[in-house]
């Protein structure tokens, strides 16, 4: 911990009874608390952070800003947040996100009902009294009718056990765990492990302050450069001027947000078309990048154009043929999350900055000054750790929690993640996940998919209470099918053709199981929807009177948007159109 990041504050443990436990006070854990609140039902949110964001108060690291626009990147539920917001550049810098996040908690007056700097360590379900137990890292011991996990899909940061780390004598840090008083590298040697999005973003601005700054190269990653800019007073204006307008072409859209898209199949393009298409789409830059053309991560030879056209940017970007080709990946184009970046390749032309491939000799051990690879020690004085997450499962896996026949969640998925819609799981009652695996979370905006899972979630609740219902979850059977379309789904996708964390490929030892859902955002709200007005279809409820009430739908009613047949049409799906970016 640096001297800025703040020490937590002594407290006595509690005990407790609530209506609900939030675990996480990141978007998904705020915006579930002021939905809780709005049903009248008592809260505890327990944050292991020392202040609000989530992904955004972690992740400090220079250059940290978000890959969705701006515009788009916040919450949709209040008219008057969107219009009193003003976000300064096209993508935001994290400080801009945090301050957001800070201003939701401010404005909602969520903190009174926040416990921070606090790990929630155990939750039990008690199937006689219906209720979840919970422990937490300070004592705590409290009771709750729903345990909500609002725990982020990239928040258990991944430590490689590098041979000899523990000799080193300068710092590490992780990116996903960055000190708050900002890191100086004035005039350091720095050596940066990981070239995924985290990397991406920092390694331009750790080469201005480093004296010599080495990236250990494990995969070359496919980036495509962000051109952000700052916001004009009239864009802000025009966009403010019809919101929801935005907000409602966004929920139509397979990824959540709104960007163009042409339909096109590359390969039915000439040459010269496809590089047109592609220039245009290189200089708009960012994730629609993808959106060239229709068929590009369902068709090999398709995205082979994408791919080539790519390498070529990278190779006249990069002077050195040497380091270009090193660069250049080698597998499918935007398999792994495509990387956004500003001025990334063109560091790679500094003298003082070396790219060294660990791909087929790996790190073999650490010095205390240094990074050995192949026999050669790179000198060091302090080590960036860019190396990702376990994504998705892996807040999960530090908590231990056990359902209803005392089995635990990590025995469970222990062959890979099992929820009903990612939004719960057989054998543990009234526990929930908020972007959980089987949800389409990580291949949507984020926020869009947390407001869609955190509104169905409170209409649920709202219903379990009108009827008197005490405890629910997914028969086995509807979440066996749900964890079986993901999987087929996935299998339409070059998306499952590589060893990305979406797979768990990332970290030695988890099972290969693709966890978002790629069918795309708006069949998936589709799917929600419909168990909802089928009276929570795949769920058996526990009540004391039987009610046959037909659920009342208060705020999942926004998402009952048309899809764009234009993007989205099941015969897109049929036939392996679905584009998600
Ligand atoms: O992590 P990553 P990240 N030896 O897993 C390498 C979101 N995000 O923090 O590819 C050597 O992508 C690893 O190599 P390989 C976004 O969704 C968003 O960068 O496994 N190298 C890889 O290069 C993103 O995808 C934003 O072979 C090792 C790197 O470390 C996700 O978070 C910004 C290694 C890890 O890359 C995660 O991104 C930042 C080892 N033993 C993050 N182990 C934006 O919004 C791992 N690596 C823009």
């Amino acid at each position: 911990m640096d001297a800025k990041t703040p020490a937590p504050q002594a407290r006595a443990p509690e005990t407790g009874i609530f209506d609900a436990v939030v675990v996480g006070a990141g978007f998904a854990g705020m915006y579930m608390l002021h939905r809780l609140r709005g049903l009248g039902l008592s809260a505890r949110v327990y944050e292991a952070g020392g202040g609000v964001g989530g992904t955004w108060y972690w992740n400090r690291y220079p250059g940290a800003r978000c890959d969705v626009e701006s515009m788009q990147y916040s919450f949709s539920f209040s008219e008057e947040l969107d219009q009193e917001w003003t976000w300064s550049e096209k993508y935001s810098p994290q400080p801009e996100i945090l301050a957001y996040a800070n201003h939701i908690a401010d404005r909602f007056g969520l903190r009174q009902d926040i416990v921070f700097d606090t790990r929630v360590t155990a939750a039990t379900w008690d199937n006689r009294a219906k209720r979840w137990h919970i422990e937490t890292d300070r004592g705590d011991k409290v009771s709750a009718k729903f345990c909500i996990m609002a725990v982020g899909c990239l928040s258990a940061p991944n430590r490689p056990k590098f041979p000899g780390i523990e000799d080193f004598e300068g710092p590490v840090y992780h990116t996903g765990e960055w000190p708050h008083g900002g890191v100086d590298f004035t005039g350091l040697r720095v050596g940066v492990i990981g070239t995924g999005s985290s990397a991406i973003q920092s390694i331009p601005i750790i080469a201005e302050q480093a004296s010599h700054l080495t990236v250990f190269q494990r995969t070359a990653t496919w980036s495509v450069p962000a051109w952000n800019e700052t916001l004009t007073p009239d864009y802000v204006k025009a966009v403010k001027a019809d919101y929801p307008a935005l907000r409602a072409k966004a929920r139509a859209r397979p990824t959540g947000f709104y960007f163009p898209f042409n339909m096109k199949p590359a390969l039915d393009a000439g040459e010269d078309e496809r590089q047109q298409r592609y220039e245009e789409a290189w200089q708009r830059g960012g994730l629609p990048f993808l959106g060239a053309f229709g068929d590009l991560l369902f068709e090999k030879g398709a995205n082979d154009t994408i791919a080539s056209f790519a390498r070529d940017k990278i190779r006249s970007i990069v002077k050195d043929p040497a380091i270009a080709e090193l660069l250049c990946p080698d597998n499918v184009f935007g398999c792994k999350r495509l990387c956004v970046d500003t001025g990334y390749y063109a560091t790679y032309n500094l003298p003082h900055v070396k790219l060294v491939d660990v791909s087929k000799k790996p790190i073999e051990r650490i010095t205390a000054g240094g990074i050995v690879v192949d026999g050669v020690e790179y000198p060091v004085d302090a080590i960036v750790s860019a190396t990702g997450f376990a994504a998705m499962t892996g807040s999960f896996d530090k908590i231990a929690i056990t359902g209803r026949d005392g089995l635990t969640l990590a025995e469970k998925w222990r062959a890979g993640p099992r929820a009903y819609l990612g939004l719960a799981s057989a054998g543990f009652p009234n526990f929930f996940m908020i972007t959980g695996p089987g949800s389409p979370s990580v291949l949507a905006s984020m926020i869009q998919a947390i407001e869609q899972h955190v509104d169905w979630l409170a209409d649920l609740i709202g219903h379990m209470r009108d009827i008197g219902s005490s405890a629910i979850e997914p028969t086995v059977a509807d979440e066996d099918a749900w964890v079986e379309h993901v999987t087929e789904v996935s299998k339409v996708s070059l998306r499952s053709t590589c060893s990305s964390w979406y797979v768990g490929a990332n970290i030695p030892g988890r099972p290969i199981v693709f966890m978002p859902y790629i069918g795309g955002f708006p069949i998936y709200v589709q799917k929600c929807n419909e168990v909802m007005s089928n009276g929570f279809e795949g769920f058996v409820m526990d009540c004391a009177a039987a009610s046959n009430a037909p659920p009342r739908v208060r705020l999942t009613e926004r998402w009952r948007v048309p899809l764009d047949i234009e993007v989205i049409s099941p015969a897109a799906v049929a036939a392996r159109r679905v584009p998600v970016v």
